[in-house]
């Protein structure tokens, strides 16, 4: 159960903090999770596959525990692995239950997410961060390693799976998988923060120029394929639609990513909107959520905290077209049912 170093191929310094721990004069750097203990099957890190033992925490605002919340869904591990949302609006400590009744997680019994991470690590000086997995029994912080999550929902739980669940990460197609997503990392999904918190010029062009080569690439790509991958949906395509739907909500303008819109690329609007439109994707996202936490959160890139009222999100519900490509968007598997009980999001974070 040991501990990783803060510093990782991305580089140490803070993610985004609380908003704010990103500024300074130095640029952005993403920092690494500390906490990269893994559940798997064997149980080999102490954290044995089990269902009921652990709860997932997450920010419906965030786009990496987003991922986690449309794996969740799709392999229809919502029986297995509980779930926790927090206000996407966090205090000086952070994530905080302030949802639920009494300010309080009813599962874990804590008001912030930081009790997991100080029952884990009394000291411990990095951020709290989502998305988080935590033991139960033991209110203790397991994993905040959203890479390795993902992958380990897709392949190391699968006992608890449910019937139909697709094969998210075939192993096939690994090699092409992981080269695919280690660019959309890059240029897309941090591409975007760099260029957000950028703290001079040069920086803020770089990253803003990465965003859209990358952007204009997966395009091309996806111009005549269904999905990232081919003709089935897997981690890749969950990677990149967490950026894609935070896109013209918040990177457009608050990160100042805006060459053009996502809704003016046809192929990527087209794209996006399917997978928005498929169940486990579309309803887990929270427009009204990402849209506060992002505007009101980083004050040093918005002063005001004035959170926009555009832009007009119906167009996500729009016919897209893609069946044309054909494509099985679940390969031999089946699409899940709806969210669970307590999980639907609420009118105002819908389109
Ligand atoms: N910080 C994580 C990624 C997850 C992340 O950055 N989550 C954000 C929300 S979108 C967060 O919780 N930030 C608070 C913090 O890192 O202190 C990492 O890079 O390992």
């Amino acid at each position: 159960m040991a501990a990783m170093s803060t510093t990782g191929p991305y580089g140490a310094g803070d993610a985004d903090g609380a908003g704010n721990a990103a500024y300074g004069r130095k640029p952005f750097k993403r920092s690494r999770s500390h906490f990269a203990d893994r559940v798997t099957a064997d149980g080999r890190d102490g954290w044995p596959v089990e269902a009921g033992r652990y709860r997932l925490v997450v920010s419906r605002a965030c786009p990496w525990a987003g991922r986690a919340l449309i794996s969740w869904r799709l392999l229809g591990l919502e029986d297995a692995i509980s779930l926790a949302v927090t206000d996407p609006i966090q205090d000086d400590r952070s994530w905080r239950f302030t949802l639920d009744p009494g300010g309080r997680d009813p599962v874990l019994a804590i008001r912030y997410l930081s009790e997991a991470y100080d029952a884990r690590e009394s000291g411990y000086p990095g951020g709290v961060s989502v998305p988080a997995l935590v033991d139960v029994p033991t209110k203790r912080l397991v994993t905040n390693d959203y890479q390795r999550l993902t992958l380990d929902f897709a392949t190391e739980w699968r006992a608890l799976h449910r019937d139909g669940a697709p094969d998210l990460y075939p192993r096939a197609l690994r090699e092409e998988t992981d080269e695919v997503m280690e660019g959309v990392y890059r240029d897309v999904n941090n591409g975007v923060y760099r260029a957000g918190f950028a703290t001079t010029q040069e920086e803020y062009e770089d990253a803003f120029r990465a965003v859209f080569r990358r952007l204009a690439t997966v395009s091309e790509r996806l111009a005549g394929r269904r999905y990232l991958m081919g003709d089935s949906i897997t981690e890749a395509d969950i990677r990149l639609f967490t950026t894609l739907v935070r896109f013209d909500a918040v990177y457009h303008g608050h990160f100042k990513c805006n060459a053009y819109k996502l809704a003016e690329d046809p192929v990527l609007w087209a794209y996006a909107r399917d997978l928005y439109q498929t169940p486990g994707f579309g309803d887990t996202v929270d427009f009204d959520h990402i849209k506060r936490h992002y505007y009101q959160v980083h004050t040093g890139v918005n002063p005001t905290g004035i959170v926009p009222l555009g832009p007009d999100l119906s167009g996500w519900l729009a016919p897209h077209r893609r069946q044309e490509l054909g494509g099985r968007p679940f390969g031999d598997g089946t699409p899940p049912g709806p969210p669970p009980a307590g999980e639907e999001i609420p009118a105002a974070g819908r389109p």
